[in-house]
């Protein structure tokens, strides 16, 4: 069995993915002309071009300006259905979304129009694929404490099919620390917690995110390696990190695939995990990256094996359904 097949087959959940990164060009053409929106791009081999980050903040310009295409139910409904597909194709069996509401609602775009085409695609994937899924609504650490609490209560009404709150855009400035009191409204709702931590900040801001946000997990995790007592707390704890090689690569967090420290990361003892984060501005899907970073690390099928397996035991389903999807 080819390498490709075996990781297509590997049952596995995907626990990092930003809906918004999964916008491709040709859909981005596609919603430009369908909404009348202005794009500054003359095609889709321009598009492609713009794709060259130096850092997360290269990235996020482009990525905020893309979203613009987006505008109505079923612009939502349209992407998670083209990502839905490409996952399923994986071998994707569940899926976790972050989405962003407010790169939406500063547009004055309804939280409505964003969710109900989110889980009108869920509910579509679950019956098209049988592949399962779950939200997780994320707020903008760039912007203020204020601007999440306002995000939060617009979700109020749909609290019920949000599985988690995440914490994603500019890391550095922006620490855990600043959005403390929000996590413990959402926590104090029953909500899970997650937040990006360690891509480009620093470990006190992992150390933040676990002692003053209490994550369920990790986005990221990578300069957790800096800090010896850091490691041995995350894998005593058991957290799980969700790992994204190929953006880790297209956003200069390593400086190539073959130093990336997904296999130091397993050997230290750390539940990491793969995922695919932006695929559409990072150069592949889940599969991709399992097979990107297997081949310039040199992962053996039991890593593999895993991985997948702890893309499971670190998601946010019930213990009864990871146990059915292991
Ligand atoms: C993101 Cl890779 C990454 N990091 C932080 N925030 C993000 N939003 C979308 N992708
Ligand atoms: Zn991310």
């Amino acid at each position: 069995m080819t390498e490709t097949d075996f990781i297509a087959g590997l049952p596995k959940a995907e626990l990092h993915l930003h809906i918004e990164g999964s916008l491709e060009p040709e859909l981005m053409f596609q919603l430009a002309q369908r909404n009348s929106v202005a794009i500054p791009y003359a095609s889709v081999e321009d598009v492609r071009a713009a794709y060259d980050f130096s850092n997360l903040q290269d990235f996020l310009d482009i990525y905020y300006a893309g979203a613009a295409v987006l505008r109505v139910r079923q612009d939502f409904h349209d992407l998670a259905m083209a990502y839905f597909t490409r996952a399923a194709a994986d071998g994707v069996l569940h899926a976790e979304l972050m989405f962003d509401p407010q790169t939406h609602t500063d547009r004055g775009i309804a939280f409505e129009e964003v969710i109900e085409g989110l889980l009108s695609a869920m509910a579509a994937a679950e019956a098209q694929f049988g592949m399962t899924s779950q939200l997780i609504l994320s707020f903008l650490r760039h912007l203020s404490e204020e601007a999440a609490f306002a995000t939060l209560e617009a979700a109020e009404p749909w609290l019920d099919r949000i599985t988690a709150v995440g914490l994603d855009s500019s890391e550095v400035g922006h620490p855990p620390e600043k959005f403390a009191r929000v996590f413990a409204a959402a926590r104090g709702r029953g909500l899970k917690i997650t937040a990006h931590a360690g891509e480009e900040g620093p470990p006190a801001y992992v150390h933040e995110a676990l002692d003053l946000l209490k994550v369920d997990r990790i986005d990221h995790g990578n300069r957790a390696l800096e800090d010896d007592a850091l490691v041995a707390r995350l894998a005593a704890e058991g957290m799980t990190l969700t790992v994204c090689p190929l953006s880790n690569l297209k956003l200069c967090v390593v400086d190539d695939l073959a130093d990336h420290p997904l296999d130091r990361m397993l050997a230290l003892g750390l539940k990491a995990t793969v995922n695919s984060d932006d695929p559409a501005y990072f150069g592949g899907y889940v599969a991709d990256n399992y097979r990107a970073v297997a081949e310039a690390r040199g992962l053996s099928r039991g890593d593999l094996v895993t991985l997948a397996r702890n893309s499971f035991t670190g998601s946010f389903l019930t213990p009864e359904a990871i146990a059915a999807n292991l």
